[in-house]
């Protein structure tokens, strides 16, 4: 498995955590989703995980990828 840091925009509460982490969970490959809401970090955690799709997820759920 390998990790990648997104640092996403526009999040504010855990519900929006919750709303990212559920997009995102759903991009094949992908196995963890570790969301900061303060700072907007974003580690994707999986095996051969499109990164182009993440930002898809991340853009699909409301967010932005800085
Ligand atoms: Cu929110």
């Amino acid at each position: 498995m390998t990790e990648q840091t997104y640092h996403v925009t526009g999040m504010s509460c855990a519900h929006c955590a919750a709303a990212l982490t559920e997009e995102v969970s759903s991009v094949p490959g992908v196995e963890s989703v570790q969301v900061d809401v303060e700072t907007g970090r974003v580690v994707v955690g999986g095996t051969a995980v499109d990164d182009g799709a993440v930002r898809a997820a991340v853009d699909e759920a409301g967010y932005a990828v800085a």
